[in-house]
């Protein structure tokens, strides 16, 4: 097992984005963020997102992901993509599904396939659910978001989020929570390294 050193992949990352922006941003350091529900129980799977005035909203042409249907299931059960991203849905079951969304942030609809999809642009900030019109406990949730910094909490409610020095509002989302709590307003100095930013939301775990 490799363990993972911060400082290794800070550098890097600094030295790939000086390669890559446009905009000239160098990394400042990185929020670390909590994500907890009203019980102040660490929340999973939670959207955890940096906005910042002047941060591009869209993601460049080209960008692309995938969610896999496997075990009758989609994988994962959140994605976290920012605008302009097109997500592919891979059928890798033997059998064929049909995936559809009616989320006014995204509405659309793949007919019965097995195999590869065409991609589907997620160009509008939102909640997307997504479901399949024959297998009716299959659901999945993509949260768009309007930044290039995100992240998604693991099973202990913690997220990191690179980003360059700036003030930023920092906002998490989760699928058991119909609106967002009150975003974290920081700042993020060249030389704060890490900075802490709690967040409590009203949702339950998923069991
Ligand atoms: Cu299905």
């Amino acid at each position: 097992m490799t363990r993972h050193n911060p400082r290794t992949s800070r550098a890097r990352l600094g030295f790939a984005a000086g390669l890559v922006c446009a905009a000239g941003a160098t990394w400042a350091g990185s929020i670390s963020v909590h994500v907890t529900d009203a019980a102040g129980q660490p929340l999973a799977d939670a959207a955890v997102y940096a906005e910042a005035p002047g941060t591009a909203a869209s993601a460049k042409p080209g960008k692309k992901i995938e969610i896999e249907q496997k075990g009758r299931k989609f994988l994962p059960l959140v994605t976290v993509v920012q605008a302009g991203t097109n997500i592919s849905f891979p059928n890798n079951d033997t059998v064929r599904h049909h995936v559809y969304s009616f989320s006014p942030a995204k509405t659309f609809d793949i007919k019965l396939y097995s195999g590869e999809s065409n991609p589907i642009l997620f160009d509008k900030p939102g909640t997307v659910v997504i479901g399949c019109n024959i297998h009716d406990q299959m659901v999945a949730y993509i949260h768009v978001v309007p930044t290039p910094y995100f992240a998604k909490t693991d099973a202990n409610g913690n997220a990191r989020l690179e980003v360059p020095a700036g003030r930023y509002a920092v906002k998490a989302w989760h699928y058991g929570q119909p609106a967002n709590a009150a975003p974290a307003e920081l700042a993020v100095a060249a030389t704060d390294g890490d900075v802490p930013a709690a967040l409590k939301l009203n949702a339950k775990a998923a069991n």
